[in-house]
């Protein structure tokens, strides 16, 4: 299989994506070598955001692309902050960090109860052999959670250090990182999108 650019900026996905991979003969090129720089996600869902950003990759590195759009749902705030997991707290500053982020939702879910704060993450990897690929390989992860009421554990990104795993006793900061990849959304993701790439 030829090289396949990663359309991410996010470098807490590369660095998950391409632990991932490196256990395939997939060839992944991150789009910072190639200096592509960062599109609108204009889409009102995970789906449409991740093609987006595959076909801008692919269009401007001429290469197959690989994309991740991924984010937050929690039930308690009907599904926020959902495709706006990465800009959640941007009403309150401008490129809000992941900490900002986080302390928007503990903020937001002070009152509810511990019975109320299930959430779950889903990841949409979209791969486009080129750009006006009609037909891109579109598949999905979803990992069951909680939050909790404060920051635990210092690994992986954005919401990992409130993303409590119950039955492990931890969050998903604590949690060893080929576990993460083994549970999460995008490890779950990515193996139903290694077996459709091993038949192409
Ligand atoms: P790219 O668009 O460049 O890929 P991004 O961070 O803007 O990077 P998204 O629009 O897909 O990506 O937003 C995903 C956000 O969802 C991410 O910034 C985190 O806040 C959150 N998220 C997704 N997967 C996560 C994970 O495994 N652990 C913690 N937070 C995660």
């Amino acid at each position: 299989m030829s090289k396949i650019v990663l359309a991410t900026g996010n470098q807490g996905k590369v660095k998950e994506l391409a632990s991932l991979l490196a256990e395939h003969s997939i060839e992944i090129v991150p789009q910072s070598d190639f200096d592509v720089p960062e599109v609108a996600e204009t889409g009102s869902t995970f789906v449409e955001n991740a093609i987006i950003k595959a076909r801008h990759a692919a269009k401007i590195t001429g290469l197959p692309a690989i994309a991740d759009d991924s984010g937050l749902e929690v039930d308690a705030l009907n599904g926020a902050p959902g495709v706006y997991s990465a800009r959640y707290a941007s009403d309150i500053k401008a490129n809000p960090s992941d900490d900002d982020n986080t302390n928007k939702l503990l903020k937001a879910l002070e009152n509810t109860p511990d019975n109320k704060r299930t959430a779950r993450f889903h990841c949409v990897l979209v791969y486009m052999k080129h750009e006006n690929d009609p037909t891109p390989i579109i598949c999905h992860g979803a990992w069951q959670g909680c939050i909790s009421r404060e920051k635990q554990g210092k690994q992986g990104f954005g919401y990992d250090p409130v993303f409590w795993q119950k039955a492990l006793q931890m969050s998903s900061a604590q949690l060893p990182r080929d576990i993460k990849n083994k549970l999460s959304h995008r490890g779950q993701a990515l193996a139903k999108l290694v077996n459709k790439l091993s038949v192409l």
